[in-house]
């Protein structure tokens, strides 16, 4: 996951450094910014392996890594302007929305411009916390679903929404097998009575994780299963409801207003709108509308196993403002991981 998104980081995060290393070791001149001379900067290359018979050869890279900033540095806005114009088109490459391009860029220019005195700070390290404070900031708090059901009365209901083949039955299997570990009692309520076959793979999913499931004949009304499902759970004091839906596009009125019947009906605590990670920005905009339109509390991206642009993880949250909650990896039951934000951004930028 990621992949793609993380080896081009890497490089924007080498261009910026070096870019600011050209600062420290260039002579004040020009723009009249009160720099430190090049004697007042110690560039020390001590963890540069030497091989024996060759020279160690320190790049460009390894020495901007380790040259520390010991006074003040003063980055000015033209300094760092070719080096944010890569990143701004990395990041677009990479299928991140406009509006999180232009909030991570303006977030690392704010970081990066101006004056800095961290004695003993590298310039990878400054360079690394610009982008991390930045990645922080788009992608949100993330959403802890089991802290959610701990905190609410039961039975928690959550009703799923998207578009068709998106994963949305496969996620219901696969929460409801999360939430079973985490020893909540589950019951999943068969709401796509509109495909042909929709009730009888959920069906099977529940009986393989042996969860109950509400179910009605094809073609019945998706909010009288569901009502029955969330009164089964009242019954037998079930602590979660999870209500498969049939997929529809926002701008079908009859189905959306179907959709607006099972809420009234229902009345789930949490909509989680599914998408597939690999649509990218497609995947953000449906969601924007989604939410508009029905409206969302959370997000849960699939097959994010088969997207390594990774833009849409990185754009959802903060286009929509609404938190992502899981991501999708594959196609078995334990193919899906609470979204942390604090844990992608080391995995994007970190060394290994
Ligand atoms: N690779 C991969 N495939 C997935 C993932 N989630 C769902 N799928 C596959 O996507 C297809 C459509 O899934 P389904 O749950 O039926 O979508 P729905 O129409 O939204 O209910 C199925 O073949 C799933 O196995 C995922 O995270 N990764
Ligand atoms: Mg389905």
């Amino acid at each position: 996951m990621f992949g793609g998104l993380k080896a081009k980081l890497q490089a924007a995060r080498n261009r910026l450094g070096s870019s600011i290393q050209t600062v420290i070791t260039a002579p004040a001149a020009g723009t009249g910014a009160l720099r430190e001379p090049a004697p007042e900067l110690v560039a020390v290359s001590p963890t540069v392996p030497e091989i024996p018979g060759t020279p160690a050869k320190p790049t460009i890279v390894d020495k901007f890594k380790v040259l520390l900033i010991e006074r003040e540095l003063i980055v000015s806005d033209k300094d760092v302007a070719d080096a944010l114009s890569e990143l701004e088109l990395t990041l677009l490459e990479s299928d991140v929305a406009l509006p999180a391009t232009d909030a991570i860029i303006a977030h690392v220019r704010k970081s990066l411009v101006g004056k800095h005195r961290k004695i003993g700070e590298s310039v990878d390290s400054l360079v690394v916390g610009a982008l991390r404070d930045a990645l922080l900031d788009v992608l949100g708090n993330g959403f802890d679903l089991l802290d959610y059901i701990r905190t609410h009365p039961r039975p928690v209901r959550i009703l799923f929404t998207g578009v068709n083949g998106t994963g949305k039955t496969t996620t219901v299997a696969k929460i409801g097998s999360y939430l079973k570990k985490q020893g909540f009692s589950v019951v999943i309520g068969a709401g796509d009575t509109y495909r042909a076959g929709a009730i009888e793979q959920i069906a099977v999913h529940a009986e393989r994780l042996g969860i109950k499931i509400i179910q009605h004949p094809e073609g019945g009304d998706p909010s009288a299963v569901l009502f029955d499902t969330v009164q089964y759970a009242q019954s037998h004091k079930i602590d979660v409801v999870l209500a498969d839906t049939a997929g529809r596009f926002h701008n079908k009125a009859n189905l959306m207003s179907q959709l607006d019947k099972i809420k009234r009906v229902m009345k789930p605590d949490l909509v989680v709108y599914v998408d597939e990670a690999v649509a990218g920005n497609d995947a953000v905009i449906r969601a924007f509308e989604f939410d508009k339109t029905i409206g969302a509390d959370a997000v849960v991206l699939t097959k994010a196993d088969m997207d390594s642009r990774g833009g849409a993880a990185i754009s959802i949250a903060h286009t929509i403002g609404k938190p992502l909650m899981f991501i999708g990896t594959g196609q078995s039951y334990d193919d899906i991981t609470p979204f942390n934000p604090a844990q992608v951004v080391e995995e994007l930028l970190g060394d290994a």
